[in-house]
């Protein structure tokens, strides 16, 4: 009983002070080098799923990979963002693989008018949280990523996409404020947590 009290007062004080977090609904990446631009959008949707969507114009018919890279410094072009952002330390894959990186969203098509009109749903990343792209890298690609599945020394880190052609950064486009009183409420909650668990204490 006297447990599941603190557990319960816990929770609540956990619940009020998770509230106090600015959540990320939609961001965007702009690009514009070498002749191609465009948009690309990220919405949050049902089970946290993400829709990619936008236009990318300026690419000679084909697929070519398209990956989030860890950082959003592009102070030295698209290298300095780095590899693909890989919080889990896993092999390069193809979206679908258990075992992907969290930036592997595979290959965009683009048409004979060389555009790539995006719009598909990845399940791994995220706008808050462990697998948040917000800050980093969209990194379009000279090649069409192989999904880690061929001899290429560097299928199983990059897919072997070739160079990067095109980068943006990921930015916030819509968010939901917290409560502009839930800072007072996180710690009104916490004293009370505290303040039961003292009474709770003085019964045992
Ligand atoms: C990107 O968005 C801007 C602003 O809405 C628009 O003018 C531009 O045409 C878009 N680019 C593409 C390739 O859709
Ligand atoms: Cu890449
Ligand atoms: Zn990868």
């Amino acid at each position: 009983m006297y447990k599941t009290l603190l557990f319960v007062a816990a929770a609540v004080a956990f619940a009020s002070a998770h509230e106090d977090v600015v959540e990320v609904t939609r961001a965007i990446a702009v690009l514009n080098a070498n002749g191609i631009s465009g948009n690309v959008t990220f919405t949050r949707e049902e089970d946290d799923k993400i829709r990619i969507g936008g236009r990318i114009i300026g690419m000679k018919p084909g697929m070519y990979g398209f990956h989030i890279h860890e950082k959003g410094d592009l102070s030295n072009g698209c290298a300095s963002a780095l590899g693909h952002f890989n919080p889990n330390g896993n092999d390069h894959g193809h979206p679908h693989d258990e075992n992907r990186h969290v930036g592997d969203l595979g290959n965009i098509e683009f048409d004979s008018t060389e555009t790539a009109n995006l719009n598909f749903l990845d399940h791994l990343i995220k706008l808050n949280g462990r697998h948040n792209i917000i800050g980093r890298a969209v990194v379009l690609h000279s090649m069409a990523d192989d999904f880690g599945r061929s001899d290429h020394p560097d299928s199983k880190v990059t897919g072997n996409a070739g160079g990067r052609v095109a980068c943006g950064v990921i930015g916030i486009m819509d968010y939901t404020l917290p409560k502009a009183n839930a800072a007072t409420t996180s710690s009104a909650s916490v004293l009370m947590a505290l303040t039961f668990y003292t009474f709770v204490a003085a019964l045992m």
